[in-house]
């Protein structure tokens, strides 16, 4: 396919995103938005809604792993990373993994205004990579240990929040390193983590950084630049049209 970038004038098929409530898609959602704004680029946007925690078995259907998010184009079929068999005989686009999609929608949809300076580029590959595998596994590791003893049976809840909370602590005492080293990377000619202007690297650290506000792990007071990104984030018109449409978002409970 003709990256739409190349071309404002060629036609790109309006791609589809399955969307998954209280999850990271939001991210891929608020990208979205950004491009329907910026070039009022359609998409259509299928929302799940998470079914004790899980995303309904119907994903499945659309990408055998069943996770968010998903991101489908039909009409093309220009990337196959993963061989799947298409049975039937439409040409179908099934991008998954957070970063990748991102990516694909830079290469082919954004007609550039993701692209940093030359001299940020390492910058913005390098947050991107901390976002997801970094940060991201940090506040899941941090999660689990603080949500299996209250989803424990009634009965042996004490017993798991007496196993489950030295290692909270554990989990949390990593936290401030993090943030300050963020904290750092911050400045007035660089306020995004892409550099002086929003990127890839900013979509995809909303998602543990959301994660690390909805449930304390961070004081705005100890990271102001930091609190300021986000609140950055979180002013965007396109990031409030996510939220208005991604249905819940609640990273503490997450629809339980
Ligand atoms: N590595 C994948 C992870 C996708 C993923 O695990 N998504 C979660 C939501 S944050 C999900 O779909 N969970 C539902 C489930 O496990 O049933 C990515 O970056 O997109």
């Amino acid at each position: 396919m003709e990256p739409a970038s190349s071309n404002p004038s060629t036609p790109t098929p309006v791609p589809t995103l399955h969307h998954l409530s209280s999850a990271q898609s939001l991210r891929i959602l608020w990208a979205l938005e950004e491009l329907s704004i910026a070039h009022g680029q359609p998409y259509t946007l299928k929302t799940n809604k998470r079914e004790k925690g899980r995303a309904p078995a119907e994903l499945k259907k659309i990408f055998p792993l069943g996770r968010s998010p998903i991101l489908e184009i039909e009409g093309v079929d220009d990337f196959r990373p993963q061989n799947m068999p298409i049975n039937d005989n439409e040409k179908r686009t099934v991008v998954t993994e957070g970063r990748l999609i991102l990516q694909y929608l830079a290469d082919h949809y954004s007609r550039g205004i993701w692209q940093p300076a030359p001299d940020d580029q390492d910058r913005d590959i390098y947050w991107q990579e901390f976002a997801n595998c970094t940060l991201a596994p940090m506040m899941d590791r941090t999660m689990m240990v603080e949500i299996i003893p209250r989803q424990s049976p009634f009965l042996i809840r004490p017993l798991m929040g007496a196993i489950f909370y030295p290692l909270q602590r554990i989990m949390r005492k990593d936290h401030p390193l993090h943030f300050a080293f963020m904290e750092a990377a911050l400045s007035d000619e660089k306020p995004w983590f892409s550099g002086a202007k929003l990127g890839l690297a900013d979509f995809c650290l909303s998602w543990p950084m959301d994660n690390a506000e909805q449930r304390e792990y961070f004081d705005p007071k100890d990271y102001p630049k930091l609190a300021g990104w986000l609140k950055r984030v979180h002013e965007r018109e396109a990031y409030r049209q996510a939220r208005a449409k991604g249905g819940s978002y609640d990273l503490v409970n997450f629809d339980m």
